[in-house]
């Protein structure tokens, strides 16, 4: 089929296939720099294994190295990839130089990050940030909400260090910037004591978030977990904590939902509209948990799009939902982990945006069940394809993406 008669089908279904098209390449998508080197970042040794509940598995060659690899393998993906990409950037990427000697994550300053904020603007991206709670020696394991006053306290100045490199990176970017905050402080086994941490995290968080900020600039989120490896019996940052946090504070952050972070029946698609019912703005890490947050390359799958229908229909598209990928994968080529993975999600907005949402919702307010679910099931088996070559086309990105990862597997990586 043609995309003439691609559109032609659409139309039927009272779809507009350029409409879509058109919203689509505005879309903005977080693209997680640590996919392309195991969230090692370039602040500690890198031989030490990840702390804070997270794993990478797999040693593929060629992982990023240095901050010139990672940039270099960054372009990579930018080639291959369609839409509007926003870099996300992990405080642990600092990049040091002799001019900029190492310093610890409570020293961390705008300069540490000029060379990402002058590789933003050579690409006219914006540039989301995370201050880096995790694989550190100052994680005892708890960080933000440790009992040790000076622990605590190193990892509060952290933070607010993040919220000036956060507006900082805005500023400069002219855009705003994403500051997740995300911390794996959780025990492995059944506490004594389960509030006095959470209370003293919610206190850490007010503290970071006393830090001066313009929150058109820096919108801070506050991301929730279920458990992780080694923190199997409690985590601090309960899905219950996150959110009553969040909407306690609703003019000072945002709640952020990754869909890796629920029981294994709970799905995010359900949460965002429950969400966007009370609060005006939300932010999502998307990512393929398999069992639990195994943090999968996302693909074309039903949940994938289940989410992505979600953000269509609430209007997530104009500025109501901040979309970002988080994933690692170091078992495969990392480069075509994050262009399949981008792509994906890039698909399955468009297979959302190719909804008649409008019918859809008069049919269920009219009780026309029958008629729902089979529109629904017909447009399953709609020439998606071609809509979505007409995007590429468009926007000058190859269909066929293997061989340029190939090549560049064969010319670069493997050299590594
Ligand atoms: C971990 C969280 C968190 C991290 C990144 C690296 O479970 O999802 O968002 O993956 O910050
Ligand atoms: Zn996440």
């Amino acid at each position: 089929m043609s995309y003439f008669d691609a559109k032609t089908f659409y139309e039927n279904f009272g779809v507009d296939t350029d409409k879509a098209l058109d919203i689509l390449k505005n879309v903005s998508v977080s693209l997680h720099c640590w996919q392309g080197d195991d969230v090692r970042g370039f602040d500690t040794d890198p031989s030490k294994p990840l702390t804070g509940g997270i794993q990478t598995t797999g040693n593929y060659p060629g992982r990023a190295r240095t901050p010139e690899e990672l940039m270099a393998d960054i372009d990579e993906v930018l080639k291959l990839v369609p839409g509007k990409i926003k870099m996300n950037l992990h405080a642990s990427y600092a990049i040091f130089d002799e001019n900029n000697p190492w310093v610890d994550r409570d020293k961390l300053e705008p300069k540490h990050f000029k060379k990402w904020v002058e590789f933003c603007k050579e690409r006219e991206l914006g540039c989301d940030f995370n201050p880096t709670f995790f694989s550190h020696p100052k994680c005892d394991p708890l960080t933000l909400s440790s009992p040790n006053e000076e622990t605590r306290k190193f990892w509060i100045e952290h933070g607010k260090a993040c919220i000036r490199i956060s507006q900082y990176l805005a500023e400069e970017l002219g855009q705003p910037c994403v500051m997740n905050i995300w911390t794996g402080d959780g025990f492995k086994d059944i506490p004594a004591d389960r509030i006095g941490p959470r209370v003293r995290y919610r206190e850490a968080i007010d503290e970071i978030l006393s830090e001066p900020y313009d929150i058109k600039l820096v919108k801070p989120t506050i991301e929730s977990k279920v458990f992780g490896i080694g923190v199997e019996a409690y985590t601090v940052g309960s899905a219950e904590f996150a959110l009553a946090y969040a909407a306690m504070n609703m003019d000072k952050c945002i709640p952020l939902m990754d869909n890796g972070h629920y029981h294994p029946t709970e799905v995010v698609s359900d949460k965002i509209p429950a969400l966007l019912a009370f609060f005006p703005e939300i932010a999502l890490h998307i990512t393929r948990p398999i069992r639990w947050d195994s943090d999968h390359v996302v693909l074309f799958d039903d949940e994938t799009k289940e989410i992505c229908r979600e953000i269509v229909r609430c209007g997530g598209l104009e500025g109501k939902v901040n979309i970002a990928l988080d994933y690692f994968d170091a078992s495969i080529n990392r480069i075509s982990a994050w262009v399949t993975g981008v792509r994906n999600l890039q698909k399955s907005l468009l297979f959302a945006l190719l909804q008649p949402n409008g019918r859809l919702k008069q049919l269920q307010d009219a009780s026309d069940f029958t008629q729902l679910m089979v529109v629904q099931e017909e447009l399953k088996s709609a020439p998606f394809y071609d809509v979505w070559q007409e995007y590429l086309k468009r926007e000058n990105k190859p269909f066929e993406y293997y061989s340029e990862i190939k090549r560049y597997e064969e010319e670069v990586l493997s050299v590594r």
